[in-house]
């Protein structure tokens, strides 16, 4: 129904936008009073938000027109980033720092006497994503722009984004996060990109005279999905790249058919069955759950954006496939869009009408796989006979996939049975699984980790036999977070100090921040950063007591740890060092005592009962140091409700002493660490993920250490007896008696129960009371450090200097010198 004509070249040849403050002003009044229709009676800030974001957003226009036509005009190579989350937070701010529009923008507000915070907190996070892997994501698209790379994002626009957590008698509740209630005013719908996307139905396949399939999918119930892009700026570059998000609704003949008998209502209502695909975010991090409706969502994408690249890949090129592969790359954001490997050869088998061969060539030449985990339980299987029923075709072309795969397997290792058994992307057994991961290796030229040990890890050990197999396609990326986001914007008197001293060139080159080592002895400079800290922690504490209600003095140590909550990251062991801190207070073991306020925070998936009874030991723990006289500021307690971008805002600045204390081995990098370590704060962390890296950087010197490392947690399986620990450390045996006292939970006997048998048990994965000691000991060191202002000054300072690798413009120069391979193009937009 939409028309595809050229408009007439003339309607959009506009001159350029003036910036200066009196224009600005100008545009905001028009869109407050005509566009938006509010007159001098309203009274809600959101409106006059909402103007504000229609003036940027025109800004921001012009430059993504000037970007789309320079990567026409330069026709290169292009990557796609897919991805079933993206957690994107606010946008104002960021728009605002990227445009470089800041002052302006503030002189036209005060013309109005319009305060910037009041306007952007009307702003709700774009929650698309759980956690560390959704928040990667937004951060490549800030570095992809910065670094003028032609990448395009790709992910679903829910309806609903990761729950509200809300805190009632100690305990998480969930609440339904419709951040689309008052519109999206960055979004803008493209209905004329809808996709048809299929479902269900059978599958007809015909093998031809030259071995060549030829499939055909009918009788299937298909869905549009509709794209709505979201403009994703560089830095002060002219760049604006785009994140396409599709949305499901129904096709038009979807309701026709019942028309006509009758059931005009029931049709309509058969819309919702449609749109049910993009309603809602899963919130499981790090462990997948089989539901039917998340393959749906997975193939959605895959197959959406497949298709609209295909289309524009014809609209340009015409219907020759020749060098698809040379012009373009899908990167994988772990397995969960990996059904793009099948999709796109579906797409070239059965609707552009390529052999076998020739699909696969640019299929496996265009597909690349990062692993984000090592978790048995993230690791995503399918079982087969869902495919079977929800996508047919995808299963024939997975079926004959792993079929020539294998024989390759076994005419590399001829007779050996079990490397087959144990690399068919079919697992066998009661009920088959499709593996994705192995789908992801198979199809993939490249497969990347995201932390150095990581990486090494899978090779040794979850895809051993692939890496023997194909060594040339492994490699690590380690991860990154943007400083625009996380220093620049969140962190204006940090970013102030240090442009003072070295300039603005770190901004986007992050690796000057080494020229703030020399002056880390500087005792002025010292006075400085600390004054900085210290205003950053008001503004926490400030923050802290408004959502917790408990009063943090901003002289204390802010010991802070924030992310999802699970046993491997190990919130208990923090936990288990509160309740030694509380006992030795008590016992009036307070000599050299250095006052502690312990913010831990993150949302705990609905489903899982253990996170959720972690939440609640917190805030009972919290509840009861808080109130007891005795304790007064010596030690203080929160519980950070509904943490998420927005918060990590405010928390990182603030923060003294992270802590990133999982299990050695498990965590896969961790990015929170290194959002601490850009803004002065010192890690106490095991040797796990990236916490290796940012060691490595910042020297042993400056970093508090403890715990076994990766090699001896494997080694630790069979002959690890926790009583025998117990028994030995009086410390540990009396946090554990207080806890199992009832003294934490007087009027809700045994609800511990659970967290006292893991913590004791033989078989406890994440030998949390074998690292207590040693944990104990660095807190002890940490403490001791504080104490010395200026020592910890020079090691905040030097945390901050060495934390230039740890920028995603490094990591993505990474993914595009060794995987991408894309030339960056310049717009010709003003700065
Ligand atoms: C990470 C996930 C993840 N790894 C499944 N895996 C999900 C798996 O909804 N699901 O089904 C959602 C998320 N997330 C994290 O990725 C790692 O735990 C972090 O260590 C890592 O820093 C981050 C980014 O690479």
């Amino acid at each position: 129904t939409h028309d595809r004509s050229l408009p007439h070249a003339s309607l959009t040849e506009v001159p350029p936008l003036s910036n200066d403050p009196q224009t600005l002003a100008q545009d905001l009044q028009g869109y407050y009073t005509h566009h938006l229709g509010r007159d001098r009676n309203c009274r809600t800030t959101h409106y006059i938000y909402k103007a504000l974001v229609l003036t940027l957003r025109d800004r921001l226009m012009e430059r993504w027109k000037n970007t789309r036509y320079a990567y026409q005009d330069n026709n290169g190579r292009r990557a796609y980033y897919m991805s079933l989350e993206y957690l994107m937070g606010r946008a104002l701010g960021n728009a605002l720092l990227n445009l470089g529009l800041e002052e302006e923008i503030d002189q036209a507000l005060s013309m109005f006497s319009l305060d910037m915070e009041e306007l952007e907190a009307c702003e709700s996070d774009a929650g698309l994503g759980n956690g560390g892997l959704g928040r990667l994501a937004a951060c490549f698209l800030d570095s992809c722009a910065t670094l003028q790379l032609p990448v395009c994002g790709y992910g679903i626009r829910y309806r609903y984004g990761m729950f509200r957590q809300h805190i009632r008698n100690g305990e998480q509740v969930e609440e339904p996060d419709h951040w689309l209630r008052d519109g999206y005013p960055w979004e803008i719908e493209r209905p004329e990109y809808a996709q048809r996307i299929r479902f269900g139905g059978r599958s007809e396949v015909k093998r031809e005279a030259d071995g060549r399939l030829s499939g055909r999918w009918v009788e299937t119930h298909d869905v549009l999905a509709i794209p709505y892009d979201v403009p994703i700026p560089g830095f002060r570059n002219g760049t604006v790249n785009t994140l396409r998000l599709w949305s499901a609704a129904a096709t038009d003949e979807f309701d026709l058919g019942e028309f006509n008998s009758g059931a005009y209502p029931e049709s309509v209502s058969a819309k919702n069955d449609a749109e049910k695909i993009t309603m809602v975010l899963y919130p499981n991090d790090a462990s997948e759950n089989g539901k039917e409706l998340r393959l749906r969502q997975q193939y959605f994408l895959a197959s959406a954006s497949l298709q609209d690249v295909l289309q524009q890949w014809v609209g340009i090129e015409g219907i020759d496939m020749d060098r698809f592969a040379e012009k373009n790359v899908f990167q994988l954001n772990d397995t969960h869009p990996a059904i793009c490997v099948p999709e796109l050869m579906r797409l070239l088998l059965d609707e552009h009408c390529l052999s076998w061969d020739e699909a696969w060539e640019i299929t496996s030449n265009t597909m690349a796989y990062t692993n984000h985990t090592l978790l048995p339980e993230a690791l995503e299987k399918w079982p087969v006979r869902m495919f079977q029923r929800l996508l047919p075709r995808l299963l024939d072309i997975i079926y004959e996939i792993n079929a020539r795969f294998l024989a390759e397997v076994s005419s590399r290792w001829p007779g050996d049975r079990d490397r087959i058994r144990r690399m068919s992307i079919i697992e066998e057994g009661p009920e088959p699984m499709v593996r994705m991961a192995f789908l992801a290796i198979v199809g993939s030229f490249s497969v990347n980790g995201v932390a150095a040990l990581h990486s090494r890890l899978l090779q040794r050990g979850m895809f051993k036999d692939f890496f023997e197999m194909w060594p040339q396609k492994f490699n690590n990326k380690t991860n990154g977070v943007t400083p625009r986001r996380w220093v620049a914007a969140a962190n204006p008197m940090l970013t102030e100090l240090i442009s003072e001293q070295i300039g603005d060139g770190w901004i986007d080159d992050l690796s000057q921040l080494r020229k703030l080592i020399p002056l880390a002895g500087d005792k002025d400079f010292q006075q400085r950063w600390l004054t900085v800290k210290r205003d950053n922690k008001v503004r926490l504490a400030d923050l802290v007591r408004q959502r917790c209600e408990v009063h943090f003095d901003p002289d204390a140590l802010f010991d802070v740890q924030v992310k999802r909550i699970h046993e491997y990251k190990r919130q208990l062991l923090n936990v288990l060092h509160v309740i030694h801190l509380y006992d030795r207070i008590k016992r009036g073991d307070i000599q050299n005592w250095t006052p502690r306020c312990v913010l831990i925070g993150g949302k705990a998936a609905p489903g899982y009962a253990m996170a959720k009874r972690i939440v609640k030991l917190v805030n009972n723990v919290a509840h009861v140091v808080n109130n007891d006289p005795a304790v007064g500021d010596l030690l203080k307690v929160a519980f950070f409700p509904n943490y998420g971008v927005s918060a990590m805002e405010v928390i990182c600045p603030g923060t003294d002493l992270s802590e990133q204390i999982s299990t050695a081995g498990k965590e896969a990098s961790g990015t929170g660490n290194m959002k601490f370590m850009m803004n002065g704060a010192l890690t106490i962390g095991t040797l796990d993920g990236a916490n290796i890296e940012i060691r490595e950087e910042v020297g042993e010197e400056n970093f508090f250490l403890f715990g076994l490392n990766a090699e001896e947690v494997a080694g630790m399986r069979e002959n690890y007896d926790p009583a025998a620990i117990i028994a030995a450390d009086e410390n540990l045996a009396r946090v554990l008696q207080l806890l199992e006292s009832g003294h934490f939970n007087q009027f809700e006997p045994g609800i511990f129960d659970p967290i006292l048998r893991a913590l004791t048990s033989r078989n406890d994965p994440w030998l949390t009371v074998a690292d207590f000691a040693d944990y104990l000991k660095a807190q002890r060191a940490v403490s001791q450090a504080y104490r010395d202002q200026e020592k910890w000054a020079k090691m905040s300072i030097l945390n901050t200097a060495c934390s230039g690798r740890f920028s995603t413009d490094r990591t993505i120069s990474e993914y595009n010198d060794e995987i991408w391979k894309l030339r960056p193009t310049p717009s010709l937009s003003a700065k």
